[in-house]
């Protein structure tokens, strides 16, 4: 009988306890080779919760440095190899998979390298704080980012098997997914803020609201200097059903053998408040409650969870 919580061939992988972050062995394998990766003064990093907004703002980066230079990479190399998942891991000849984050990054001939990452802050390699590097954080508000994640994990064989949405939901409050708590993890990045001037903290709802102002802000982050025209030209180019319909940045290239695109699309919604859907009342209350328990500084604030 088949595992039905398995996307083709691949066994669906345990979380583990790894320095006080739910982890899972495609992010901790490589673990000497990622801490000791080498960053140069002009890498740019995207650091997100998983579901957050990663692949939205890596579309936007690899324009804003690439799109009028190298135009062909928007519609030959998927965003995954344009912008390398620094800390994983997976290999799985049989169907063709090799994904190790640092050797992508190390294949990269553009500068600046754009390299993401879901590390929470304590994790990231020390050498980007070392080279000050630049440093784009993105969040969502939980409710929709805890939906976000339910789904992926549900069509994803690297992950964890979604199981049963209460059950999912218990889970996150309790931080027992992949890359641990999304309290700790948006907080631990908003507390980096306080004294590292090079990052800037983005969110989710924000670029749904006006997507050019917040290309604007990047702008400003990163010192570039770009025509009004082309910001233009590049929200159009990342609004969610464009980036639906193009392969390259859709993930269609890996559905089958990691991502079952039958079960839910990457490209899913793109919307603030399908928590709405999702939660029961008795849900909604109970996480209110746990919510002001651990979101205790008063100076990040989420919208969109009423
Ligand atoms: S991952 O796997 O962690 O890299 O995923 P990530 O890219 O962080 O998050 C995926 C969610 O972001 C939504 N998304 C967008 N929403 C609006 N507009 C654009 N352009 C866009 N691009 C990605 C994507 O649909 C996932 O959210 P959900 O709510 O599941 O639709």
């Amino acid at each position: 009988m088949p595992n039905p919580n398995n996307v083709g061939s691949l066994p669906r992988p345990q979380l583990f306890d790894f320095d006080g972050v739910a982890m899972i062995k495609a992010f901790t394998d490589n673990w000497e080779n990622v801490q000791n990766f080498q960053a140069r003064p002009d890498d740019i990093v995207v650091a997100t919760y998983p579901k957050a907004g990663t692949t939205w703002v890596s579309c936007i980066l690899d324009l804003l440095y690439f799109g009028q230079t190298a135009p062909e990479r928007q519609t030959s190399i998927p965003i995954y190899e344009r912008v390398p998942f620094l800390e994983m891991s997976i290999s799985n000849p049989d169907e063709g998979i090799n994904f190790v984050g640092v050797d992508m990054v190390h294949k990269l001939t553009t500068t600046p390298r754009l390299i993401k990452t879901h590390f929470p802050v304590q994790f990231l390699p020390k050498s980007f704080w070392e080279h000050n590097c630049k440093i784009v954080y993105v969040a969502r508000n939980a409710k929709d980012n805890m939906v976000s994640y339910y789904h992926f994990d549900r069509m994803n064989a690297v992950q964890p098997a979604a199981g049963e949405w209460s059950d999912f939901f218990q889970r996150f409050l309790d931080g027992q997914m992949v890359f641990g708590s999304w309290y700790d993890h948006v907080n631990g990045w908003w507390q980096k803020k306080k004294t590292y001037s090079n990052l800037h903290y983005m969110f989710f709802e924000d670029l749904v609201e006006n997507t050019e102002l917040e290309i604007n802000k990047l702008c400003s982050f990163l010192g570039l200097s770009v025509s009004p025209e082309i910001k233009q030209h590049i929200t159009g180019q990342v609004q969610f059903d464009n980036m639906k319909k193009n392969k390259m940045t859709n993930y269609s290239t890996l559905s089958g053998a990691v991502m079952d695109f039958k079960t839910s699309p990457f490209m899913r919604k793109g919307k603030v408040g399908d928590w709405k859907n999702h939660f029961t009342v008795a849900q909604n209350e109970k996480f209110d409650e746990d919510y002001k328990q651990k979101m205790k500084d008063p100076s990040l604030q989420f919208r969109s969870l009423l």
